[in-house]
């Protein structure tokens, strides 16, 4: 069925379970999930999360919150009365978890290593708790290549610094290459979703993750600077004629990692700012909030269309 193959097995069980390529884990007795403050024996995670279909994931713990009481009212879920909505991974103090139904809203933190970590942990998560197909999307934020601020992008590739479309990072002193690959089909799917009569625009385009935000995305107002703004717009128009619309930081190990344990993904990201007229984001706190509501809007529309019809 079109099942990615490693070793001579599927990445995914006959129901659709997320299967691990790593055949340590059923080994152990337990397995601690220590970033997310969970873990298979002191946890029933089957019980727990056994019900997940969307990992929806973004930067900050206040955003995912929020996400997590839209998401709510969006799909009508109703807790428990009596009960307020908990962040489950509190006590890791590095990541924030929110379950409302068959959603989950994680925070991921800045960067590469710090989506990474909690991918690692989320897809466990997902093998522990037998969850069947989970759709992984990041709702984020991100600089706009001749976007102006506000605007929606659905990603349809992800490269890195160099512009290569895959995540490397070294394994036992070797590089291990992964290729960064999203869901075509989802890509599709979100932007049938996007509504003609927003006052921006969605656009689909590809997305450049960089390892910094600073000297990495060419900006002249880091702490240092040993280019030229010419240098700089040099480049930018370049990244675009390669058709670059957005940088972010996450955008290569999110489609890698889950691309490579055979789970779908897509990445919809708002842009703070057009990376053409500036490096500084000078859009009021107000303005840049209702911006981040905006992929959060679509994605939720995704999400209750979907729940809807299966
Ligand atoms: C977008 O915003 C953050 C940097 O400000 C980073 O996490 C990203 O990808
Ligand atoms: N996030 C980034 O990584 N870059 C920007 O310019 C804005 C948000």
């Amino acid at each position: 069925s079109g099942q990615e193959k490693f070793d001579d097995n599927p990445v995914r069980y006959s129901d659709g379970s997320v299967r691990l390529r790593n055949p340590n884990i059923e080994l152990m007795d337990q397995d601690i999930l220590y970033h997310l403050a969970l873990g298979s024996g002191s946890h029933d995670l089957v019980e727990m999360f056994g019900d997940i279909k969307f990992v929806c994931m973004g930067g900050t713990p206040k955003r995912m919150e929020n996400f997590a009481y839209f998401i709510m009212k969006e799909i009508g879920h109703k807790l428990p009365t009596g009960t307020t909505l908990m962040d489950i991974s509190q006590y890791s103090y590095r990541y924030s978890m929110y379950k409302v139904g068959p959603v989950l809203s994680i925070s991921h933190g800045m960067g590469i290593p710090s989506v990474g970590i909690l991918l690692h942990e989320v897809i466990k998560l997902m093998y522990h708790a037998r969850v069947k197909d989970p759709i992984f999307i990041r709702v984020g934020t991100c600089g706009g290549v001749g976007l102006e601020g506000g605007t929606v992008v659905i990603s349809e590739e992800a490269v890195d610094g160099m512009l290569k479309p895959y995540f490397e990072v070294p394994v036992l002193g070797k590089m291990v290459r992964r290729p960064a690959k999203l869901d075509k089909q989802l890509v599709r799917e979100i932007n049938a979703l996007s509504n003609p009569d927003d006052p921006y625009d969605t656009v689909i385009g590809k997305t450049m993750c960089t390892h910094d935000f600073y000297e990495g995305q060419g900006r002249l107002d880091g702490a240092f600077c040993e280019y030229t703004e010419v240098d700089k717009m040099d480049y930018l128009h370049k990244l675009q004629k390669s058709g670059v619309v957005n940088i972010e930081m996450e955008a290569v190990a999110f489609a890698a990692l889950t691309h490579h344990a055979g789970i779908k993904s897509a990445i919809v990201c708002v842009t703070l700012l057009d990376r053409l007229k500036g490096d500084q984001l000078m859009a009021p706190k107000e303005v840049l909030e209702e911006w981040q509501k905006r992929p959060q809007m679509l994605v939720a529309r995704y999400i209750t269309r979907y729940l809807q019809t299966k």
